[in-house]
């Protein structure tokens, strides 16, 4: 599809988000490439159960089509399979999809690694079958039964439903084999005692982007991820170590959210969202330059709730500081991934989250136990101070927890 006529019903309850989703739904074409030639919206009650549009409305969505040479139409409202075959139709056959089928377009042409691949296509799998199986059915009814060249009783739909399922299978028996060897990194990961945290929001808000920018202040700025100014720039999950005040934390970049993200993807990309439900911290990011700021992050609380994530301590990160228009629009932690404006204060702030009661003790650790110290470095802040005939003089801090192995050393100076 290259060109499309936009069709939605704005139901009147719903009235107040409608022109945040149409928005959506237009970059949603856009990120497929697809021209939105024209748009046919119907004020109503409720949405027709045949054809979502009532017949007047559906002649003129079918004229608008035809007048801008469109080669297909795509629904906000979702549609069943049998409405989408009422639809196109009315309209000289063409396409009809709805968003759903949209978000699934374009997470096909941005997967890239095989477990997003898999998930894209179990997902589009599970969205057309109930579409073929309509198809079939009635082309079996057609026939009066019996499919004859595929054994004695077999209907075509019967063996389409049977061919999809086990693809289906296959390729979800796949999925679990590439996730139990990241649970074996994850088990790996969470034995290190590392703490997590994970980049979390609306797609295109910038989160990749500051994933870039935090790892510019570390020894390896060249470990980028993928970012870019379009839906859905990132499909996989990327982890980074950044280092911070001498211990390190573990940086998630994730699959950004949508409204409405369709189910078989929520499923599809539970994996991919593991990083968010199992994180410490969760970073949500704002772009302060988009007009639709505070429909989008709800949107991404109540996805957050969906993945069952709403329970872990959340920073809000305000980004894209440098397009801010006014010091209304800069309050509480503000960033630039393009300038670095605030990437340092952002570090202290996770810092503080990740280790809200630490403790500070001088020690004196002998020279037999400096394995103690290398083991202790990614997860304690630890200043050396000098070395002496006994050992070395050290500061170390951090949570209750980790210092316990320090005890047997403090000297019970003043810092
Ligand atoms: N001016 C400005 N642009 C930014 C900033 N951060 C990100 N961008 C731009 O915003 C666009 C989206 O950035 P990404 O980092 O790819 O966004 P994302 O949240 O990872 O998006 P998805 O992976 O699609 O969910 C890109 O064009 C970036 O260059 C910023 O601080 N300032
Ligand atoms: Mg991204």
């Amino acid at each position: 599809m290259k060109k499309a006529v936009l069709a939605a019903v704005c139901l009147t309850d719903k009235k107040k988000g409608f022109e945040t989703a149409m928005q959506e739904t237009r970059e949603l074409c856009s990120a497929c490439g697809i021209e939105v030639a024209a748009e046919c919206i119907q004020q109503s009650n409720s949405v027709d159960p045949r054809t979502v549009l009532r017949s007047g409305k559906l002649q003129e969505l079918a004229d608008m089509a035809k007048q801008t040479d469109a080669d297909g139409i795509i629904f906000y409202n979702p549609l069943s399979v049998a409405a989408a075959q009422r639809i196109s139709a009315a309209a000289d056959g063409l396409d009809v999809i709805d968003r759903k089928a949209l978000i699934l377009d374009i997470f096909s042409l941005r997967a890239r690694s095989a477990q997003a691949k898999i998930q894209t296509e179990v997902a589009r799998l599970e969205y057309d079958l109930p579409k073929l199986l309509q198809d079939n059915m009635e082309s079996d009814h057609a026939r009066g039964g019996t499919f004859n060249n595929r054994g004695a009783g077999e209907t075509r739909s019967v063996i389409i439903r049977r061919r999809y399922e086990a693809r289906i299978s296959a390729l979800k028996a796949e999925l679990k084999q590439i996730e139990a060897h990241q649970k074996t990194d994850q088990a790996k990961r969470k034995k290190s005692a590392l703490k997590s945290v994970a980049l979390v929001g609306y797609t295109n808000a910038g989160k990749s982007s500051l994933m870039n920018a935090i790892l510019k202040t570390t020894d390896r700025p060249d470990r980028t991820v993928f970012e870019k100014d379009m839906l859905f720039a990132t499909l996989d999950t990327s982890i980074r170590n950044i280092s911070y005040k001498n211990r390190q934390f573990l940086l998630y970049d994730t699959v950004g959210f949508v409204s409405d993200l369709p189910h078989e993807l929520i499923d599809a990309f539970k994996s991919t969202l593991d990083a968010a439900r199992d994180a410490d911290l969760l970073l949500i990011v704002e772009d302060i330059s988009d007009p639709m700021k505070a429909q989008k992050t709800a949107i991404t609380m109540e996805t957050l709730k969906e993945i069952h994530a709403d329970s872990i301590p959340v920073l809000h990160v305000h980004t894209k500081a440098d397009l801010a228009k006014s010091d209304e629009d800069l309050k509480g932690i503000c960033v630039s991934s393009l300038t670095m404006q605030g990437i340092d204060a952002l570090l202290e702030d996770i810092d503080k989250a990740l280790y809200p009661s630490d403790v500070t003790m001088m020690c004196l650790v002998p020279y037999a136990q400096m394995a103690l110290i290398a083991r202790s470095k990614k997860t304690l802040d630890i200043r050396i101070l000098e070395s002496t005939e006994e050992g070395i003089r050290l500061q170390a801090s951090g949570t209750k927890e980790h210092m316990k192995v320090f005890e047997p050393y403090r000297t019970g100076e003043n810092r």
